[in-house]
């Protein structure tokens, strides 16, 4: 009974595969419109990739006001880039080309003030069919560092050829001090083409290099931002504001704070925050075969003016790439390394590749943890909720205390992915909040399949 249960789930688990396939070859078929399209029904967890038909995607975006909520029931005024005809969210929506797409953006601008779009380390950047550049006014002072659609229902037309793969910022290049903080940036990520690379199903390849591999069932984007409510509220009641008086309050990954950060994609109370940012991997699997064989990829995105050191704990990452070039020399020698926390400057894009390895196979019966394990109460509570298995061991659940509420699905692990900025843990100065997500790690599938319990 149990084997014929084992088997009508594992057959679920293959439809429900099968399914996201043909989802994201729906998503990704060349269907001739000019439109922001993206998959239907999302995954959970991981990277949702807008994209347009290569190799001339077009992408129309509307920089447009909207609320989001905060975590402890706070609503901000934003400024955001929504699909044209879509609605309102943030941040601006992930788009992903190719390398040598003939990329168009038109922006259009519902805004009472001029906008634009600057795309840091990409060359080449048309607007309107000539050389985009920085913009002044009669006095000769900068007013935008490029073209820019007018306010109140102007709209310009940027285009580039998307030249070097890697994670790119996509953000306001007028008055950005107010305008990036309201809310307008997003993320741009150019797919390499590969040529001659090894091609294996299940994965992907960040750059053109064959240690760039990764799962393509695992790739992230954590894109860091500050939120400051004064700024907001000044906005949307037309009054003034001292950006030299900047002092956030909320710091958020892809829009959102925690506890809202580890909420799936497309969470029904997070109607205009649709990313969530929680990690979710096996352990290595060393069958290359196996999609986690490969590590998992995280684009990180800094588009706010502070820098942020990030790690996830119990687990280092390989640095592979820094705003868009790889991490190799002139001659193409390997030049990534392994980092346990990295410094996130203003600005910067990295993209990282996480492996989590059953490192010591720790196991009750024939390893144990060699420590006493604490009191159960003096564990992972708050609020009698846990996301504790109620055993160290991955795999296993155990007895909880009476009246816990456990979110434990199947005896995965939970760790903390996090600025090490503690203050930026907060939601208005309340932690834990903040810049703050969780790490994922579920027992291998075959133990899933033999304690007759699967993860989803
Ligand atoms: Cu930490």
């Amino acid at each position: 009974m149990r084997l014929a249960q084992n088997k009508i789930n594992l057959k679920r688990v293959s439809l429900g595969l099968v399914l996201l396939m043909v989802a994201m070859l729906v998503a990704t078929v060349p269907t001739g419109s000019a439109e922001v399209k993206a998959a239907t029904t999302p995954p959970k967890t991981g990277l949702i990739c807008t994209t347009g038909t290569s190799p001339n995607p077009t992408f129309s975006l509307t920089a447009q006001s909207g609320y989001i909520t905060l975590p402890d029931g706070n609503i901000s005024f934003m400024w955001s880039y929504a699909p044209t005809g879509g609605t309102f969210q943030l941040p601006g929506p992930f788009l992903c080309v190719n390398e040598g797409d003939l990329v168009t953006i038109v922006l259009n601008n519902k805004l009472p003030e001029d906008t634009s779009i600057v795309i840091p380390g990409m060359e080449g950047v048309m607007a309107n069919g000539v050389a985009a550049q920085p913009q002044f006014d009669t006095t000769n002072t900068l007013t935008s560092l490029t073209n820019v659609a007018k306010a109140n229902g102007g709209s310009i037309t940027y285009t580039f050829t998307a030249g070097m793969p890697g994670t790119y910022l996509y953000e306001s290049g007028t008055d950005e001090g107010k305008q990036v903080n309201m809310g307008l940036f997003g993320a741009l990520i150019v797919r390499p083409k590969a040529t001659g690379l090894p091609v294996i199903p299940g994965t992907a390849y960040a750059y053109n290099r064959a240690d760039s591999i990764y799962n393509a069932g695992n790739e992230y984007v954590m894109i860091t931002s500050e939120l400051d409510p004064a700024l907001h509220q000044a906005v949307e009641n037309g009054q003034a504001y001292d950006i030299t008086q900047n002092h956030p309050r909320y710091w958020m990954i892809n829009g959102r704070s925690f506890p809202d950060t580890i909420a799936d994609n497309g969470a029904a109370w997070l109607t205009t925050q649709p990313y969530g940012a929680m990690v979710h991997m096996q352990p290595y699997d060393p069958s290359a075969t196996s999609a986690y064989h490969y590590p998992a990829m995280v684009h990180y995105l800094n588009v706010g003016m502070l820098n942020h050191p990030f790690h996830p704990h119990g687990n280092h990452g390989r640095v592979i790439g820094r705003d868009a070039r790889p991490l190799a020399s002139p001659a193409g020698d390997d030049l990534s390394y392994e980092k346990f926390l990295i410094l996130l400057g203003s600005g910067q894009t990295w993209d990282v590749l996480y492996q989590w390895s059953d490192e010591y196979h720790w196991n009750a019966a024939t390893n144990p943890i060699p420590v006493t394990v604490p009191q159960l109460q003096n564990l992972t509570f708050k609020g009698g909720i846990t996301w504790y298995s109620g055993s160290p061991y991955l795999g296993v659940q155990d007895g909880l205390p009476t009246g816990t509420t456990s979110y434990n699905q199947c005896g995965e692990y939970y760790q903390v992915w996090h600025s090490h900025a503690l203050n930026e843990a907060a939601n208005y100065d309340l932690g834990f909040g903040g810049m703050f997500t969780l790490q994922r790690i579920d027992p291998p599938m075959a133990q899933q399949v033999s304690n007759n319990r699967l993860c989803n």
